[in-house]
């Protein structure tokens, strides 16, 4: 039997144990990884998450399941420490200040050598495929390990500006580290731009040509624009099932008479979910008809409470969400504004979807931001005139044409944005989301992974 061709190696298996066993799990990176996976007979090389005696393969998911175990330590260090609080707001360009801890990178040195040294799948054909900002230091591992197979690397997040990224105490043995792949992929040419140039400034000896970059040992490593989409069909036909619709009759009628604006993220403080709320409170405020009119739904998935940023951000914004509500609501009226901490079943987010008359995507920075593409895929499936409100400091923007954009670090501004979202024409508005419906259907899921594997066939020849 011949071994997966494609071997993702990610920080945590797409896998959680919950109350009634396991079961696959969610969010931005499984949701776009599955199902190329899945696509390419695959396995997913990533830590457990503690849970003991992983099946390699689970109902529901066609793939197989290689686990990495990690120490506690190993997880604070590696993963809340050195992934959560030193990378991820470094590479948000600083959004929160990033901790430097020398333990910290220590920790995140000896766990990506526990996933260069995981046991691999039979065969020595597959493509070895690296993901985001835990494993910067993987693709140069593996070379060292199976130096003949094809090493991709894709960074989720965006990649900072050369000035920011210099002010980190281990910003070249990482963009080393990357450098131990064939094809370096980013989500949008400005993050590439970016990193191009921090290897001209923390890297002795390497030669940046057009957008390959030549090692020290004469090696050609392409760095290229890969943004990442959806299973937009496996979207389109969902958000017309049965299932949905029952969820969204109840929905209609909840929300009968007033226009609903739509937040889905999560809890992360890259998301802009404060700045959002204070736009909402800001335009309730101006225009007093619409605390009758409107309703906004926020829903926010709990994400990282053991980092002390997250659980402060929680603090903030539940804080403010009681203090709008305690504001503007009517008396004998319901509240204007709903707010959701948790994750929500898949049927009744694309019931949401196609509910909200506008989406409010406005992260201060986001490297893709996957909601904006399901949200115009899930309008644009029945003919909807939704709205897509969208910051420009998201890796969508450099896609979404037909979105109105927005700066979330105005908030005055975003308010006006809101405002105008409200006021634009029926058609325009189902033209707009119609066309951007059909560039996500163009460019979906499998069109970005058969991209990063032709560029890697290409890096080859
Ligand atoms: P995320 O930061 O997690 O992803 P995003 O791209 O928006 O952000 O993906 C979130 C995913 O989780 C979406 O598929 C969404 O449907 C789902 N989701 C969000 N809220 C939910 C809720 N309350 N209930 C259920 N599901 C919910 C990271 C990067 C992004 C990049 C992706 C993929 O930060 O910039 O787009 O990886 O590369």
């Amino acid at each position: 039997m011949t071994g997966p061709a494609l071997v993702a190696f990610a920080n945590r298996l797409p896998v959680v144990a919950g109350r009634g066993g396991l079961r696959p799990a969610a969010g931005g990176l499984v949701t776009a990884l599955r199902p190329a996976l899945e696509q390419h007979r695959g396995a997913w090389v990533g830590w457990d998450g503690g849970v003991e005696g992983l099946p390699p393969r689970l109902q529901g998911l066609d793939l197989d399941l290689l686990p990495v175990s990690l120490t506690r330590r190993e997880v604070a260090d590696y993963y809340h420490g050195f992934a959560n609080r030193t990378l991820w707001p470094l590479l948000h360009g600083w959004v929160e200040p990033p901790v430097f801890d020398a333990g910290w990178w220590r920790g995140y040195c000896a766990v990506n050598e526990r996933f260069a040294a995981a046991e691999l799948p039979d065969g020595d054909d597959a493509v070895l495929w690296v993901h985001d900002y835990h494993l910067m230091l993987l693709p140069a591992l593996l070379r060292e390990r199976c130096p003949g197979r094809p090493i991709g690397f894709f960074l989720h997040t965006p990649f900072p500006s050369a000035e920011l990224w210099r002010r980190l105490p281990w910003r070249a043995p990482l963009v080393e580290g990357l450098l131990g792949a064939d094809v370096v992929s980013f989500q949008t040419e400005e993050y590439r731009d970016h990193f191009l140039r921090s290897c001209r400034r923390s890297l002795v000896g390497v030669r940046v040509e057009e957008a390959a970059v030549v090692t020290p040992d004469g090696r050609r490593v392409l760095a290229e624009v890969h943004p990442i989409s959806i299973d937009a069909r496996d979207f389109v036909a969902r958000a017309r099932g049965p299932a949905v619709e029952r969820v969204l009759q109840p929905l209609r009628r909840q929300f009968e008479g007033r226009r609903v604006l739509l937040g889905v993220d999560r809890l992360d403080y890259t998301k802009g979910i404060l700045e959002r709320l204070r736009a909402i409170e800001l335009l309730l405020e101006r225009r007093p008809e619409l605390r009758r009119d409107l309703a906004f739904v926020q829903i926010a998935v709990p994400t990282r409470g053991e980092v002390r940023e997250y659980a402060s951000l929680r603090r903030q914004v539940e804080e403010l969400v009681g203090r709008i509500n305690g504001r503007f609501t009517e008396p004998g009226r319901d509240v204007p504004l709903h707010y959701l901490y948790r994750g929500v079943p898949g049927d009744r987010l694309l019931a949401y979807y196609r509910l909200a008359d506008v989406c409010l995507v406005t992260p201060l920075r986001d490297g893709m931001n996957l909601v904006a593409k399901e949200y115009v895929t899930v309008q644009g499936a029945e003919g909807g005139a939704g709205v897509l409100v969208l910051s420009e400091f998201t890796g969508a923007a450099a896609e979404l044409a037909g979105a109105l954009t927005c700066n979330p670090w105005d908030v005055e501004g975003l308010a006006d944005a809101i405002a105008a979202s409200l006021d634009l024409a029926e058609d325009y508005r189902r033209g707009r989301i119609a066309d951007m419906a059909t560039s996500v259907d163009e460019h979906d899921v499998f069109w970005w992974v058969n991209q990063q594997l032709s560029a890697l066939e290409q890096s080859r020849e």
